[in-house]
């Protein structure tokens, strides 16, 4: 464990991660400096949750005098490497770290990491749900902490968790990108272009994301998409024991989970154990299905009991703002995935549902391409409702609305909210309404969680 007494750490960013972190530290008798750009007065929450101890704030900007001394700098998932003070943090050879390195080199209790370009916080979400009823049934006393990535830095739980426990993670590609230790149990769910406006370029998106197996050793467990060719790729980096999931049944008796006429199978070391039916699991669509799949392996890594992952599976509904059922209006469903931030996402959306489709896209361009999910919009959906920043890019992807064919209407919406009533307006009875951006929500919200939690509110509003 390092002795953090009278370190002086330069902590950047002063959200979730720089918040947590700098408690633990300053906890642990480390001098923290807490610097970001943002000003006193939108610090005031920030700066009320830390007001019991010694941090040093500097707020407005980032001097890089800021680095004299420091032996470590600490970077919030939002701090990109090419901000000019983290250049020069580098440049004079001070070592960078963040909340969830710390996390690793100092937790108790195993870890499993869960990465990947979609589908993480909902297989970790499953995962821990799996853990719990494992728990539940056999070691009351022992406990499961789920975070990370999802929303909450484990590193705030550390001080109570204990060897016996397990520590579910999501981890980002921000996050590791300057790691330098991997989870035991970790991992890598999907890769497609997310981020690139941050990683430049895909092959250091990979790189990052690939970090959570470079550190691993022997003893560690692998679980990877058989079916992602550029998580394949990945197969060589592995250095313990390695499962894989993906929806046919592998050739070899390779450690693995698999679909076979609508049930989810496992098959650890030459076993073949029958899981669950498909009609069981709440959520829809195919990304879904892998998730389960993903969740089935890890659990399995883990020796979680297979009646604890046949009941995690049954009774878990799903996350929040992930095809996430809001209420039936008029005889239409309306559905929140503001999560789909990319593209891609948003076919993912589109391909778990079969009846005809009224799709809210829009929202900020991250510049990635919208070809694909303009022709799968032209196959499968009948009223597009555009709105925020994207909407003339995705418009000028799909091209003229022509009589007798999809879609059948395309309206451009100013916001979200009158994206809304025009989508009321469109739908019909059996019709599907879905929020599915397609972008992301910083040209009119927060995040993307205040964003879907303004679309539950105006779509209860509806009468
Ligand atoms: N800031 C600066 N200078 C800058 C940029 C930002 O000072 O140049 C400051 C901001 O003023 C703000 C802070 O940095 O005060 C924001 O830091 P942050 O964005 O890291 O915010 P946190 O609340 O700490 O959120 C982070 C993760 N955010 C990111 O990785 C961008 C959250 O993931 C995570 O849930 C949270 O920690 C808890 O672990 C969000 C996310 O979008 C959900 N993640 C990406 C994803 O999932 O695709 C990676």
């Amino acid at each position: 464990m390092i002795n953090w007494q009278s370190k002086k750490i330069v902590m950047i960013g002063a959200a979730r991660q720089g918040v947590a972190l700098s408690r633990y530290l300053t906890e642990k008798g480390a001098a923290v400096l807490l610097n970001d750009a943002r000003s006193d007065e939108q610090l005031l929450t920030a700066r009320d949750e830390l007001q019991d101890l010694p941090i040093t704030w500097v707020t407005g900007s980032h001097p890089t005098e800021i680095l004299k001394d420091a032996d470590l700098v600490c970077l919030s998932g939002g701090i990109p490497l090419d901000l000019p003070i983290v250049q020069e943090a580098v440049r004079r050879n001070i070592p960078l770290s963040n909340d969830s390195q710390i996390f690793l080199e100092a937790v108790p209790c195993p870890v499993i990491g869960i990465t990947g370009s979609s589908g993480k916080t909902t297989t970790t979400a499953l995962v821990g749900e799996i853990a719990h009823q494992h728990f539940a049934g056999r070691k009351p006393n022992n406990r499961v902490w789920v975070g990370g990535n999802i929303g909450n830095p484990l590193i705030a739980n550390i001080n109570q968790m204990q060897p016996e426990d397990i520590a579910v993670m999501e981890l980002s590609s921000f996050q590791l990108e300057i790691m330098s230790s991997s989870p035991h149990i970790s991992a890598v769910l999907n890769l497609t272009p997310n981020h690139l406006d941050r990683h430049k370029t895909m092959s250091k998106y990979i790189s990052a994301k690939s970090n959570i197996l470079t550190h691993q050793t022997p003893g560690d467990i692998a679980v990877l998409n058989r079916d992602d060719p550029l998580v394949r790729n990945l197969f060589s980096e592995v250095k313990g024991r390695r499962l894989t999931f993906g929806l046919n049944q592998p050739f070899n008796k390779q450690d693995s989970t698999y679909v076979k006429r609508g049930k989810l199978f496992l098959m650890a070391s030459g076993q073949v154990a029958k899981i669950i039916s498909t009609d069981l699991i709440n959520l829809r669509g195919t990304h879904n299905l892998y998730n389960v799949l993903a969740a089935i392996a890890i659990a399995a890594s883990a020796a979680f009991s297979l009646q604890a992952i046949y009941d995690g599976i049954v009774s878990f509904k799903g996350v929040p703002h992930r095809l996430e059922f809001v209420r039936e209006w008029g005889g239409t469903n309306w559905y929140n995935d503001s999560i789909a931030t990319t593209p891609e996402r948003t076919i993912a959306a589109l391909e778990s549902f079969d009846e005809p489709i009224v799709l809210l896209a829009g929202g900020r361009d991250k510049n990635l391409p919208w070809d694909s999910l303009a022709a799968l919009i032209r196959q499968k959906v009948d009223h597009l409702v555009l709105f925020g920043e994207a909407a003339d890019l995705i418009r000028e992807a799909i091209g003229a609305v022509n009589t007798g064919m999809l879609p059948d209407t395309m309206d451009h919406c100013k916001g979200l909210r009158e994206a809304v009533k025009t989508a009321a307006l469109r739908a019909a009875p059996g019709d599907v309404v879905l929020l599915s951006p397609g972008g992301n929500s910083f040209d009119e919200f927060d995040d993307f969680e205040q964003r879907g939690n303004h679309f539950k509110q105006w779509v209860k509003e509806l009468s």
